[in-house]
């Protein structure tokens, strides 16, 4: 989730540690020639859609090309490590963002679909090397999903996107020998 003010990452760090180092990483946000596979649940599809939004609109802005992008609808966050898996395998994406909500509320198996979604993405990335951002909102009410999905900056659609431009562009610089 978005940092609070007391939590968030001071800009003013980043000078103090390339001071003191050899070499300093960051992937730059840049979307130009990156390739983005988009798996989306549906269960809950009017938040899904919303995060949807935001992730377009931030890939958009950071200026990947709408041919770049793929959109692969999946019934539920369950779902979303196998297409996200189906994405890396078919080698056309240089990069994977889930997007699902899943609400307490909703389901007595909450903690099961919600921890094999997170488990089964991370086993992903980690399997194959290749970026897969959890974008699946894990709340506790309706109200929750909808406060993190609204069309603005704190959008977590926007932010898993954001976070997927880090990502890809972080893993290509060479000392990671990719
Ligand atoms: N899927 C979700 O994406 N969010 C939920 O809140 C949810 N609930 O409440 O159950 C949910 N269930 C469906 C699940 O993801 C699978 O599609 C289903 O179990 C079939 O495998």
């Amino acid at each position: 989730m978005t940092s609070s003010n007391e939590t968030e990452f001071d800009p003013a760090t980043e000078a103090v540690v390339r001071a003191r180092v050899g070499q300093y990483l960051v992937g730059p946000l840049e979307g130009r020639g990156v390739r983005v596979g988009i798996a989306c649940g549906r269960f809950n599809g009017g938040v899904t859609t919303r995060l949807l939004e935001g992730a377009l609109d931030a890939l958009s802005e950071h200026g990947v090309d709408r041919s770049d992008v793929t959109v692969a609808w999946a019934p539920g966050a369950f779902e979303l490590p196998l297409v996200a898996r189906g994405f890396v395998l078919g080698e056309q994406v240089d990069v994977v963002i889930t997007l699902g909500a899943v609400i307490r509320g909703d389901t007595g198996h909450y903690d099961v679909v919600a921890g094999e979604s997170a488990r089964g993405v991370q086993e992903v990335q980690l399997t194959t090397g290749i970026p897969v951002v959890f974008g699946v909102l894990t709340t506790n009410t309706v109200e929750q999903a909808l406060e993190r999905s609204l069309p603005d900056e704190t959008n977590k659609g926007r932010e898993s996107a954001e976070t997927a431009l880090e990502m890809v562009n972080l893993l290509r610089e060479r000392i990671f020998g990719s």
